[in-house]
């Protein structure tokens, strides 16, 4: 999905209509930045269209990477409409379920060897912290280049504060840093009219530290879509069928709470 860009410092990302118009919609927002700045589309040999990003990782040396995936839904509405209508087998997602629980699938979607979309999203959902912190850990890759998707079922609290502290591990002071940055976004979401009139599903926030700096960028706009006209969303209460809300800021809360937690002891 990824290459490296044709000009210094910049990826290129496998083009979504969808994604280019919000990274185009924050390039005149006040989130600016703290996302990847969007330098435009690019054709490739591949004949495939890219789109053009700032590399965030360019100016680390070094760098640790986490990815964490922020809300408490990762599926968009309409999915879950398509789902009801067509109840489309996922065989892939059956068989992803059953590595980490062969007693997950129901006696029916043992016999279909398959899954819903959604059932497989709601249920990585509850494994994990999503359902109940409003993000999860999605990646970590290291400073000596070795990555790991083993989170999976890193639900409680106390897993994913363990899960930082290991991550911050090398660096004294990425944790505060950290902390100042969430704070910084936090605020600057309040203002946002990027953030009021959509909803950010299946979006992380990407942490990146070296021995040096620490910093944080909004990422994965994939899955990000404008509000109906006629609905509001805060993005901090519950989600229910219909009214759109992602839990944003419940993610986002509890990561300001763990890293103020963090950093006390
Ligand atoms: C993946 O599940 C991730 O949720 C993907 O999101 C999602 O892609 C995949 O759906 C789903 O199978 P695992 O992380 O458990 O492997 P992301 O790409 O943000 O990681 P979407 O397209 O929903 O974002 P499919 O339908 O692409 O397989
Ligand atoms: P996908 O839609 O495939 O999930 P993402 O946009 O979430 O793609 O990116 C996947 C991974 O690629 C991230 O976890 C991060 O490690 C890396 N990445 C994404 N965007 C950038 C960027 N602008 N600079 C550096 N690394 C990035
Ligand atoms: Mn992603």
């Amino acid at each position: 999905n990824f290459k490296a860009g044709p000009d210094q410092g910049t990826i290129l990302k496998k083009l979504c209509p969808q994604e280019e118009t919000c990274f185009k919609l924050l390039m005149k927002d006040i989130l600016r930045p703290f996302v990847p700045e969007y330098k435009g589309q690019v054709k490739c040999e591949d004949g495939e269209l890219y789109l053009q990003l700032q590399d965030l990782l360019s100016d680390f040396d070094c760098p640790c990477v986490m990815d964490c995936k922020i809300g408490v839904r990762t599926y968009l509405e309409e999915e879950l409409a398509k789902a009801k209508e067509k109840t489309k087998l996922r065989k892939d997602m059956y068989e992803k379920m059953i590595q980490i629980d062969p007693k997950a699938p129901s006696d029916e979607e043992h016999r279909s060897k398959g899954v819903t979309k959604p059932r497989y999203m709601i249920w990585r959902e509850t494994i994990s912290s999503t359902a109940t912190l409003g993000f999860r850990i999605d990646g970590v890759k290291k400073a000596d280049g070795t990555s790991s998707k083993d989170f999976k079922t890193t639900k409680t609290r106390d897993q994913i504060t363990d899960a930082f502290k290991e991550f911050t591990s090398n660096c004294s002071n990425a944790a505060t840093r950290y902390l100042e940055r969430l704070l910084n976004i936090r605020a600057t979401l309040q203002e946002s009219h990027f953030f009021k009139t959509h909803e950010l599903i299946g979006s992380s926030l990407l942490f990146v530290h070296d021995k040096r700096r620490a910093s944080i960028w909004m990422i994965d706009f994939a899955k990000t879509v404008s509000v109906p006209e006629d609905i509001n969303i805060d993005h901090n209460t519950t989600w229910k069928v219909g009214n759109h809300e992602d839990g944003y800021l419940i993610g986002l809360n509890n990561l300001i709470s763990i890293f103020e937690s963090l950093i006390k002891d």
